[in-house]
């Protein structure tokens, strides 16, 4: 069997031997008990009637990645999942039907919703069982660009995921054409699978000399990246919406027209480097609020981060590249406004090769910036781990082991994020979005953390409960790279 690991060194980051005694107690569905504190997850407020119903049915299916057949978990009967999709403020209820043979949860990622609605088992709710049904309401009061997926075990790393975009009736639009893309990288059905996955790191901890990557090392399939280690799982495909590339989805439209496209990261190891052949691309969003439009010809979006980008189209047939970082591999999808001939799989537009953009090195617009508040309190994070013994955790320890940061309400909680790692961090705060007073205050709920870098991060505690705080990639936060905002 082709292995889907590589040989990486032994970096120290930290987190060493002890932290890696500390993993033998995890488990892969509910890291960790309920905390014993007094913070305790807020009543739901009385919301009134939802503007928005859906159900969701997470299920066993088939699914066609393009003549590529996946028996994976689904939302309903495709991938991504559909779209929810609502106006600023709406109450948006959610009926989760679980046709799973395991236990689910949906977190409503980016949104700042009422603490119960979080969907995190063992913090915010119990998980919801096989043959269960549990309904979801909450006020989405931000516009933007959301997704939805599981926050149980490396569940995302299935086909569980699906866009949540909430309007702004106050936008004024200026575009012909909306396209949701949402970026994967996938193995379940077709490789090893998320939870063997899983278990082959979980297996390695405390064990130098005989971990998975030394018996199942290879570096086939894998490059290397300007960013440091931004990934180490080698997927068999690289997906946009749900396709591989031998058999690319295509997009129709006019030339000269314009089009808005929203982009999310749904992969759970894999930074995409974004380009589309033929354009410079407009970034005028990410993670949902408005940026310094930016043009650029390539960017990278990492897992859990959202952009969205304004273009306006050429003639021809253009490629929109996701390609794995730092790994062989892309993803694909087509966009027709005249006559062409179908770009290959393979196809690499020069504009990859750019100086691609981090979302995160982006600028406030005057309309998405916090009001100015000097911070009340600083919490110091560090970030650790290495890949040999794979242990990752935060503040030199792990999920469950970990110290809270309690806060209080109405304080201005500045956080600082060192990473003391050679790996790319991409990590998520629920139920806030950070405001980077580096970039003018930019607005973001998953910030890509570099190696050896700091970032400073300030939120408004204006949303009381136990809110979870973690890396997103998913193996990452699985392994205990998580800890909780309380207040
Ligand atoms: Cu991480």
């Amino acid at each position: 069997m082709a292995s889907l690991f590589t040989r990486r060194q032994l970096i120290a980051g930290g987190l060493g031997l002890a932290g890696a005694s500390l993993l033998t107690g995890c488990t892969s569905t509910a890291p960790g008990a309920m905390p014993t504190a007094s913070v305790k997850v807020p009543t739901a407020p009385n919301l009134g009637a939802p503007a928005v119903e859906a159900t969701l049915r997470p299920r066993v299916a088939t699914v066609d990645l393009g003549g590529v057949n996946a028996t994976t978990w689904v939302y309903g009967d495709g991938l991504p999942g559909a779209e929810i999709r609502a106006k600023a403020g709406d109450v948006i209820r959610v009926l989760v039907e679980n046709a799973l043979p395991t236990e689910t949860s949906v977190h409503w990622h980016g949104i700042r919703l009422h603490n119960a609605a979080d969907g995190v088992p063992g913090i915010t709710q119990d998980a919801i069982a096989p043959g269960a049904s549990y309904a979801y309401e909450f006020a989405a009061p931000d516009p933007g660009t959301y997704f939805f997926h599981p926050h149980s075990g490396v569940q995302i790393d299935r086909g569980l995921y699906a866009p949540l975009i909430i309007d702004d009736p106050a936008e004024p639009g200026g575009y012909d054409h909306e396209w949701i893309l949402v970026l994967d990288d996938w193995t379940d059905g077709v490789g090893t699978s998320p939870d063997d996955i899983l278990a082959g790191y979980k297996a390695q901890h405390g064990t130098v000399s005989s971990g998975m990557n030394h018996d199942m090392g290879g570096m086939s399939g894998m490059g290397s990246s300007p960013l440091g280690d931004v990934g180490d799982i080698d997927y068999p495909h690289y997906l946009i919406n749900g396709r591989v590339p031998t058999e690319p989805l295509t997009l129709s439209a006019k030339p000269g027209q314009r089009a808005r496209i929203r982009v999310i990261n749904a992969a759970s190891d894999t930074v995409f480097r974004v380009a589309l052949g033929g354009h410079q691309v407009t970034v005028t969003h990410t993670d949902g609020y408005a940026v310094q439009a930016q043009e650029t010809r390539a960017l990278y979006v990492a897992q859990g981060e959202r952009v969205d980008l304004m273009v306006t189209l050429g003639d021809g047939v253009f490629p929109f590249v996701a390609a794995a970082e730092g790994k062989q591999g892309q993803g694909l999808i087509l966009i027709r406004t005249g006559s062409g001939t179908k770009p290959a799989a393979t196809v690499h537009p020069a504009e990859l090769d750019g100086d691609p953009l981090l979302l995160s090195a982006l600028t406030a617009a005057d309309s998405a910036r916090l009001a100015d508040k000097e911070p009340d309190q600083v919490e110091q994070v560090t970030l650790n781990g290495q890949m040999k013994p794979y242990a990752w955790g935060m503040n030199g320890t792990t999920f469950g082991n970990d110290t809270p940061i309690r806060t209080s309400l109405g304080r201005r909680l500045r956080v600082q994020m060192s990473n003391l790692t050679m790996m790319v961090h991409p990590m998520h705060i629920h139920g806030h979005t950070w405001s980077l007073p580096g970039n003018g205050g930019l607005r973001k709920d998953t910030v890509l953390v570099l190696p050896m870098q700091t970032v400073t991060a300030d939120l408004q505690a204006d949303n009381p409960g136990i809110w979870a705080y973690h890396c997103h990639n998913i193996y990452h936060a699985e392994i205990g790279m998580m800890t909780t905002l309380q207040y």
